[in-house]
């Protein structure tokens, strides 16, 4: 086993040697080796933090947080890019959010790309006039319920107002028009471009439709933004299982759902990272309590189901959901067991922006495949290193208001949910805490939990440690690739998908299989291997 083989310790003084001193002090912080067996504790792991110019990141930047990942999924509100092309362009239809309008005359403006296209005069006496103009024209065009504008980096440069645009269209047209300050540069990644999507949404259209649903057990799902068509997956579940979805943000949702997401009693969220913040605020004014579960893996899709069917304290939701797990298990546990055999004991490396790399460790443990190095691009030490909750589900009298307390590990930091005199409160009337699931005390001892991991770093990793596969994106692919170790990407799935519930766990079952027992990849030979002059002339510039 060639973990066996290598020292951690020792590979990461490797890795950091070829560093200049500053350098490597800073990366010394987000390489840490896994000793969660030894010491029964989590690392401090170094997150969040800028990126050391030079290094060759996976990030991306606030604009992609905002405008594509959060609010890209949604199929009918008009997103202008206000910047010169380029932002709007490359990053239209990039990630394989896909999208159902549930009739004919349902919009779907998914397929556009709209941006102002400022050139340099705009650049040097302001793109407002241009803003304007191009929202008139959108609204001319298309008649949309909704509008927003996101700002690219010279946006923010210049000083555009577009708020105050925003404010002024929106009463000279009569649509729910709003502008997000998400300037590539500001933050540290796309993460801050999150946290600037969920504020807009929340005060712009949370809470502006109060008609109340049909439904026994009504749920937003909160995280999921269906790449690949994960959400008809779960759709197709919870639908199974009587379960009404208000809202998804931001898979396969639309304008009215958002506006009317505060009427359902539960809200579940899938990738904390991105999200996180709007349950927190609709727990704030709405009272909606959340909890967290997790629809990639079989088994995380059983348990997430059985988490929802607890907080309704239902018999009837109960029994459904145990019924739907027996119809849906034997056809995964079926297609598992052909295809643990050949991948059992085979290794993993996930580096995927802040959710992933985590939750597919658990489809990889199903078919015995084992990560031994992983990390996010952008995540915060908590979703590395967990927060204490409590799992106990406490209902109160109309058996509905659910409280799944929570400490945090670092109050100056994360807000904790109940104060410490409450919390040892309920310690002594027998609460059990447990750590919420961080992705470093699910990994095992001795591996290397890498934060925003450089191109030299994932080279150096895949030269000792010969993983069977690498899971990253559309950037690392070939050059990963190209030294015979096959990428999946886990941002777009590549071209296939869905991942998530039950029928994805099949396709991901097959589809690693296929990828790790291919012999393609041992006959690849890379540039460097076929003309070995080639690395002695780039060794010798
Ligand atoms: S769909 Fe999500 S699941 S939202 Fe987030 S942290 Fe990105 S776009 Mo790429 S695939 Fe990735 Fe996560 Fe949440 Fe996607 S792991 S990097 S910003 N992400
Ligand atoms: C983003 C989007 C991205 C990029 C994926 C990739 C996605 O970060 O802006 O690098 O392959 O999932 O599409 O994360």
């Amino acid at each position: 086993d060639v973990c066996d083989r290598i020292d951690p310790e020792e590979l990461k003084k490797e890795i950091l040697e070829k560093y200049p001193t500053k350098v490597a002090r800073k990366r010394a912080k987000q390489i840490v080796v896994n000793r969660i067996a030894t010491c029964n504790e989590v690392q401090e792991i170094g997150a969040n933090v800028r990126t050391i110019p030079g290094i060759i990141t996976q990030r991306g930047c606030t604009y992609a947080g905002c405008k594509g990942v959060i609010m890209g999924p949604t199929r009918d509100i008009v997103n202008i890019t206000h910047g010169p092309i380029g932002c709007g362009f490359y990053s239209w239809l990039t990630r394989r959010n896909q999208t159902k309008p549930p009739t004919e005359n349902d919009e779907n403006f998914m397929t556009y790309c709209f941006s102002t296209d400022m050139q340099d005069k705009d650049i040097v006496f302001g793109g407002e006039k241009k803003l304007r103009a191009a929202i008139q024209e959108a609204y001319d065009l298309f008649k949309p319920k909704a509008i927003s504008i996101f700002s690219t980096c010279p946006v923010g440069l210049i000083g555009d107002d577009v708020h105050s645009v925003a404010r002024d269209m929106k009463e000279k047209l009569g649509i729910n028009i709003f502008a997000f300050s998400c300037e590539g540069y500001k933050g540290v990644s796309q993460s801050a471009g999150h946290h600037i999507a969920n504020n807009g949404i929340f005060t712009h259209v949370v809470g502006l439709d109060d008609t109340v649903k049909e439904g026994k057990y009504k749920i937003n799902l909160l995280g999921e933004y269906n790449i690949g068509g994960d959400a008809f997956e779960i759709d197709r579940i919870l639908k199974k299982c009587g379960i009404t979805l208000i809202s998804t943000f931001s898979g396969n949702s639309s304008y009215d759902q958002f506006a009317n997401a505060h009427t359902a009693d539960l809200n579940t969220i899938m990738c904390h990272r991105s999200i996180n913040y709007v349950a927190e605020m609709m727990e704030e004014k709405f009272g909606i309590p959340w909890i967290k579960i997790n629809f990639i893996g079989s088994e995380a899709t059983a348990k997430s189901l059985r988490k929802i069917a607890q907080y309704f304290q239902d018999q009837e939701l109960i029994d459904r959901v145990e019924e739907v797990i027996a119809e849906e298990m034997p056809e995964i546990l079926k297609v598992r067991g052909e295809v643990r055999p050949r991948c059992e004991g085979k290794t993993a490396m996930l580096f995927v922006g802040g959710s992933r790399a985590h939750h597919y460790q658990e489809l990889f443990k199903e078919i015995g495949m084992k990560t031994i190095s992983a990390g996010y691009e952008f995540a915060h030490r908590d979703d590395y290193e967990g927060r204490e909750v409590i799992p106990t589900i406490k209902v109160d009298a109309d058996s509905r208001n659910i409280e799944e307390l929570e400490i945090t590990q670092d109050p100056d930091r994360y807000r904790p949910r109940k104060s410490s005199e409450e919390l040892e409160r309920l310690k002594a009337e027998g609460f059990k805490f447990k750590d919420y699931d961080g992705m470093m005390r699910e990994m095992d001892s001795e591996t290397l939990v890498i934060d925003d991991i450089s191109q030299y770093e994932t080279e150096k990793l895949i030269e000792v440690f010969k993983p069977a596969i690498f899971c990253a994106g559309i950037k690392e692919k070939y050059a990963v690739q190209k030294h015979g170790i096959p990428l999946k990407q886990l941002h777009s799935y590549d071209y296939g998908g869905p991942y998530a519930g039950f029928k994805g766990a099949i396709n991901f079952y097959r589809e690693i299989d296929r990828m790790v027992n291919s012999k393609v990849w041992s006959y690849l030979k890379a540039p460097w291997q076929k003309s070995p002059e080639l690395s002695a002339k780039y060794a010798c510039d």
